[in-house]
């Protein structure tokens, strides 16, 4: 159900920056009247689609994760709804793209009366970069802080695969029908858009090989991971289906583009008949790059599900194995649920209680919002108060707070603004365990929540 509704979101937010960049730059303006109204007209039909299908996706995907967050059936995550909104970072980066669908709705019916208005069109082109943004914000990315390097290089390769892979997909609905037709009659017109078309997917690429080759080196972490694990192996079959696309787009640069471009710029009268050939050739490479990408675009939507390696790693090396009265670190593979924790500066978490099943294994993400560092540690009584000893002891031996927390069996320190996660399995039968911050003073304040174990 999440890859279904995140391919159709992807697939959406794509063909529709895709069409945008139809509209704004792809297509040349000075060319045949006739057919560009066509072609416009077209557009801002798929443009309009798009948004219809990302209103639906998005509170699909809402309730999708309000589902995978509360562990009720889906009726009954309907109740979570308001605490996944105004409590999870999730929830704030949903209201971020919930605005940017309403906006594009909104620029898009204004557009569509006056599609003369070139700044509407740009105006939807910067809503529609946002709404990549909260995507970025909300995914693997995320996990590094808010506007970090890391998730500003997620967003520059969302939106330039998007323009790349977008415009693909679209101008075999939008502009091919015409072209092949123009062929007959502006020579001019078909050269022109061949060209422009080429070297936005051109730029467009450069930006998606530089910055997808950083992630892809961030989240796998080494290179036998790219066979070893189940992510590895989806992104291999990724890059592969991006080198196909890339070869067939070269073809098309390399070879059509330029017999169109000599064929228009001949000086007697360009024959039709070779121009609609030529057309032809260059429209069904076209085609079979876009069903190449979508494609890429479905290994995509997986790779969002999947845990990468590189993340993984980091957890692990933290870990020891050690099972403890109130349970054990598992693997986050092993998880059930995944439950959204945020540390604040008012030496609260959020939410402070939380209810498990015996046994249960949750994957707490655990986002420190504040200004300054915060730690979440798992135990009973027993366990908190021992170690609130083994931190004063450490900061009177050192006299720099926070300056020797490592992430241990059963807790992780966040620094401002970071995200992390904790995989625990709980014990099986009813009791109570509790997560607190043991920076100093922090405990003593209040910064304890609760985890009650019961059925
Ligand atoms: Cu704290």
């Amino acid at each position: 159900m999440g890859l279904a509704l995140t391919f159709a979101d992807l697939l959406a937010l794509t063909s529709c920056l895709g069409a945008l960049a139809c509209r704004l730059w792809i297509v040349p303006s000075d060319g045949v009247s006739d057919d560009l109204s066509h072609i416009f007209r077209r557009a801002t039909a798929i443009i309009g689609g798009c948004v219809a299908v990302l209103a639906g996706t998005s509170l699909g995907l809402l309730w999708w994760h309000a589902t995978e967050l509360s562990g009720a059936p889906a009726l009954q995550s309907l109740a979570v709804l308001p605490a996944v909104l105004t409590q999870t970072h999730l929830g704030h980066a949903w209201a971020v793209r919930a605005m940017a669908v309403a906006a594009l709705g909104g620029l898009w019916v204004a557009a569509r009366r006056d599609p003369d208005r070139e700044v509407l069109w740009w105006l939807m082109l910067a809503v529609g970069a946002l709404l990549a943004f909260s995507r970025s914000a909300s995914g693997h990315a995320a996990d590094a802080g808010d506007f970090s390097f890391g998730e500003w290089v997620d967003w520059a390769h969302l939106v330039a695969i998007s323009v790349w892979a977008g415009s693909v997909l679209v101008v075999p609905a939008i502009v091919l029908p015409a072209l092949t037709r123009a062929a007959s009659v502006a020579p001019r017109f078909v050269a022109q858009f061949a060209r422009r078309f080429s070297r936005s997917s051109g730029l467009a690429l450069g930006i998606v090989v530089l910055a997808g080759g950083y992630i892809a080196w961030r989240r796998l972490g080494s290179w036998p991971a790219l066979v070893d694990t189940a992510y590895g192996r989806t992104l291999a079959v990724k890059l592969l289906l991006v080198a196909v696309a890339v070869a067939l787009g070269a073809v098309n640069r390399f070879v059509h583009v330029r017999r169109i471009d000599a064929w228009a710029r001949q000086a007697v009268a360009p024959s039709r008949a070779i121009g609609s050939r030529l057309a032809t050739r260059f429209a069904n490479t076209v085609r079979l790059e876009a069903a190449v990408l979508v494609a890429v675009v479905g290994a995509a939507s997986v790779l969002l599900q999947q845990m990468p390696p590189g993340m993984a790693m980091n957890m692990a090396a933290g870990t020891r194995e050690q099972t403890f009265s109130f349970g054990r670190r598992a693997s986050p593979e092993k998880a059930t649920r995944v439950i959204d924790v945020r540390a604040t500066d008012a030496m609260r978490f959020e939410p402070s209680a939380i209810t498990v099943k015996p046994g249960e294994t949750v994957r707490f993400d655990v986002t420190n919002s504040g200004a300054v560092r915060h730690e979440f540690v798992l135990g009973d009584m027993k366990e908190q108060r021992s170690h609130e000893e083994e931190m004063k002891e450490m900061e009177e031996m050192e006299k720099t707070p926070g300056a020797g927390m490592q992430d241990d069996a059963n807790g992780i320190s966040l620094a401002p603004g970071q995200t992390k996660f904790i995989t625990w399995t709980f014990p099986a039968r009813p009791g109570k365990v509790y997560f607190a911050c043991h920076e100093p003073g922090h405990f003593a304040a209040g910064m304890v929540g609760v985890i009650t174990i019961a059925r």
